[in-house]
């Protein structure tokens, strides 16, 4: 009931007549909490392998140095055979994820959705000829999960308007030899040439897009950002923008790759890999076990925060075992617990050394969710300042005593976690 009311009746990203207010839509933005990040593209095909090197991924083009020319030839051949969007959706879903976020079009400028503005795309510069992004969006309609689009801005290697930064400290990035003439680009061309276009294409042909996530500013002005936020609100009022859209803008905080510690940057969202690529590498498999992604999602919530994780799917198009492993863990773990992660707030304790806590209030009665990551030796659980009478173990009929006292409370937990990932107690007012 508490999901349709947020995600049924006031929802970011759903095509209204009326407006929602910022704080609204991001309000129902953070009760989701928890979605998945899609690198896949054309690199996807060589899974990080080139010419014998294997360190690659959605950069390939760049770290592989490979001309402009050969790239294009290379996506040509593109033809995931195997890409479902109904498998994709239900995986994200089943994981106990509320909304989908995936690369439309990623730094090397080639758009993953049918772009009638610009001939560099899947539909027409790709063996493959389908719009994989129609496909989700029908895909995610059905299920109710947020369609959300990532767009590299400040970067795009097939735009000979976009500046290289070559001969800035951001040195590497001379590896780029296509359009060596720096001093000939003009950003402002790019934006009304390609970017412009490309996001109307995006807002007008796949219904609701809940998130504009944009990746990398550089170069952008804070006015040329406030045009593109300006452009997104006139056709899609509800759908909420990063803060990577240009400096000081956008609806919210993207951390990559590292988990916030504090809660004043608010809303935020961290983005995470699995293992140590965003783009498929199939040398790479370095992946963090579902128990770990556990903590890191509580951990998130316990801090107010969303937890965007990612999955790099493969040229054929499909997720690698590895990913859809741990989301069936995870989602296992979110069936059992997942109150404690959807609608509520940060923790009002900090942290603790045995684990997380986080909040919601229902019918005026405050509910703690307190994540055990480390059961502790002495069976003790002592929380300052909690006056709440009632625990119990989600996901288990046992009874948990409780002992308060005016500094606090004391709970008692039982021999052994019920939940071999991370257990919860829930703990209410009577
Ligand atoms: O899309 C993902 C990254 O490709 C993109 N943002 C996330 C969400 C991103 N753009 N810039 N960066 C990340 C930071 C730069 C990372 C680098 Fe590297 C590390 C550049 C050089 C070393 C990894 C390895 C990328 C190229 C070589």
């Amino acid at each position: 009931i508490l999901n349709l009311l947020s995600f049924g009746i006031l929802s970011w990203g759903v095509a209204q007549p009326k407006a929602l207010s910022t704080k609204s839509k991001l309000a129902s933005w953070e009760d989701a909490r928890f979605g998945m990040f899609i690198h896949w593209g054309i690199y996807s095909k060589a899974g990080g392998e080139w010419k014998g090197t294997i360190n690659h991924a959605e950069w390939l083009q760049l770290t592989a140095k490979i001309p402009l020319a050969g790239y294009t030839a290379y996506a040509k051949t593109f033809n995931p055979v195997k890409f479902n969007a109904d498998e994709w959706v239900r995986i994200a879903k089943d994981a106990g994820m509320k909304y989908m976020v995936i690369t439309a079009k990623h730094h090397d400028g080639f758009a993953m959705f049918n772009s009638p503005s610009n001939p560099y795309n899947i539909v027409q510069g790709s063996a493959f000829k389908r719009d994989p992004l129609k496909e989700l969006s029908v895909a995610c309609a059905k299920e109710d999960i947020k369609l959300c689009v990532y767009y590299s801005l400040g970067r795009d290697w097939q735009d000979p308007d976009v500046p290289t930064g070559k001969g800035d400290k951001i040195g590497w990035r001379s590896n780029l030899i296509d359009f060596p003439n720096e001093a000939g680009k003009d950003l402002s061309k790019y934006i009304e040439r390609k970017v412009k276009p490309q996001i109307r294409e995006l807002l007008t042909n796949y219904g609701p897009i809940g998130i504009l996530w944009f990746d990398t500013y550089e170069h952008i002005t804070k006015e040329q950002g406030q045009e593109l936020v300006d452009l997104i609100h006139s056709i899609q009022p509800n759908c909420i923008i990063n803060n990577r859209v240009g400096p000081d803008l956008g609806d919210y905080t993207v951390s990559e790759q590292k988990i916030l510690d504090s809660a004043d940057i608010k809303p935020w969202e961290t983005c995470y890999t699995m293992n140590n690529h965003w783009g498929y590498n199939k040398a790479d498999t370095n992946y963090k076990s579902a128990a770990s992604l556990v903590q890191n999602l509580v951990d998130i919530a316990s801090k107010g925060g969303n937890f965007l994780l990612n999955v790099g799917p493969t040229g054929e198009g499909v997720f690698p075992d590895q990913s859809i492993n741990r989301l069936k863990a995870i989602g296992e773990w979110m069936k059992m617990n997942g109150e404690a992660i959807y609608g509520t707030t940060a923790s009002p304790f900090g942290k603790f050394d045995w684990g997380r806590c986080t909040k919601k209030v229902e019918n005026g009665k405050t509910i703690y969710y307190l994540s055990v990551f480390k059961w502790p030796k002495d069976r003790k659980l002592i929380i300052p300042q909690m006056q709440n009478q009632n625990a119990k173990l989600l996901g288990s009929s046992e009874k948990i005593s409780i002992e308060i006292n005016q500094n606090g409370s004391t709970i008692f937990l039982p021999k052994n976690p019920v939940n071999e990932l991370v257990s919860v107690i829930k703990v209410q007012q009577e």
